[in-house]
């Protein structure tokens, strides 16, 4: 019976069964119990002997089912160690960080740029009425730099705003000068789209307004923010043109070296000149001066960077998207 017994003590695989074999052997019932409860039967010399023996098989038993309990108990903490166990080794799980989209890193930067000037950078609707986009901008229904700027329009009359001459006077409406803001955001035209025009674009529009704002004012101020953007010694150029809320008006270009070809040449960028009397009119401003310019956003990404085509800017093409993740 002993080796029977330590044969199964030993191979007993938990604790519930290691228990069920104490019961087994050493329970009320148990085997060796029942020996004991037979030596009534025995002659006293042969009983003491026969007791002996069976006390001696109950320790055996006894002290082997305890060990098998310990070594039981001790591989029960290891494997629930085990389980709550960190392992500070694996790698951690990867996530694709995101990225602001060029164009956006861009305005960033200007914004950044004009703050550094002293310019308040603003923002305003992109959904406007035809008096902001057009009539106090002394461009009224008859005249004919409407067309250049042919737009969205809601069956209400309202417009998708063309560029961001706009918020020229919206800013004058509510404040006093004298003032500098800048206004990064997007604008829309009934554009057929090509290379280099699409239906929806960024625009940039400087305003300064004060009591002696000149002329000098607005080239220095274009100077500023070219040398801002491409480095000491960055010349630019005002060629003269026509903007119907601006006179004289001309449009300005920056002589810089093309980053891929590293060929020096003019990159014009938009419009810009004095505010027309009739615009400060319109906004009951008196005894004031000021300069406006503007430039499309995309424009200046594009030479920046390389990109040779404006579509490029709203594909959602990961790779463009990637290509330009934290240039700036
Ligand atoms: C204007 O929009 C004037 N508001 C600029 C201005 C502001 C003049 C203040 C005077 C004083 P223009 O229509 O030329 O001007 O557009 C300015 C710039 O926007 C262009 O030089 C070009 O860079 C960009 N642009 C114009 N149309 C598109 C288009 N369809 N797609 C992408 N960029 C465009």
């Amino acid at each position: 019976m002993l080796d029977q017994a330590l044969d199964e003590i030993k191979t007993s695989p938990n604790l519930p069964a290691l228990q069920d074999l104490r019961v087994k052997y050493l329970g009320k019932k148990g085997l060796v119990t029942e020996q004991l409860k037979g030596l009534g039967s025995l002659e006293p010399e042969a009983r003491k002997l026969a007791g002996q023996e069976i006390n001696k098989l109950k320790t055996v038993i006894n002290d082997a089912i305890d060990a098998k309990k310990a070594e039981l108990e001790l591989n029960a903490l290891n494997e629930k160690l085990e389980k709550e166990s960190l392992d500070v080794t694996l790698p951690g799980r990867h996530y694709s960080p995101g990225g602001l989209h060029l164009l956006t890193q861009v305005i960033n930067k200007l914004s950044d740029v004009f703050r550094s000037m002293g310019y308040d950078v603003e923002v305003g609707p992109e959904l406007e009425d035809e008096w902001h986009n057009f009539d106090a901008l002394n461009t009224p229904g008859w005249h004919p730099a409407r067309d250049l700027q042919d737009t969205f329009w809601t069956t209400d009359g309202r417009v998708m705003r063309t560029h961001t001459s706009p918020m020229q006077v919206r800013y004058m409406e509510t404040h006093k000068p004298p003032f500098k803001i800048v206004v990064p955001g997007k604008v829309y035209r009934n554009e057929a789209l090509d290379a280099t025009h699409e239906a929806q674009f960024h625009q940039l529009e400087a305003l300064v307004v004060g009591e002696r704002v000149t002329l000098a004012d607005l080239k220095g101020a274009i100077n500023q923010m070219a040398i801002a953007l491409m480095g000491k010694g960055t010349k630019t150029r005002l060629q003269p043109s026509y903007f119907p809320f601006v006179e004289p008006g001309a449009e300005f270009a920056i002589w810089w070296t093309h980053p891929r070809t590293g060929k020096e040449e003019w990159l014009e960028l938009g419009g810009c000149g004095m505010v027309h009397p009739n615009v400060f009119k319109a906004v009951g401003y008196e005894n004031v001066t000021g300069f406006a310019f503007g430039f499309g956003i995309e424009r200046l990404a594009m030479v920046s960077y390389g990109i040779p085509d404006i579509r490029y800017f709203y594909q959602s093409d990961m790779r463009v998207l990637e290509q330009f993740r934290g240039v700036l």
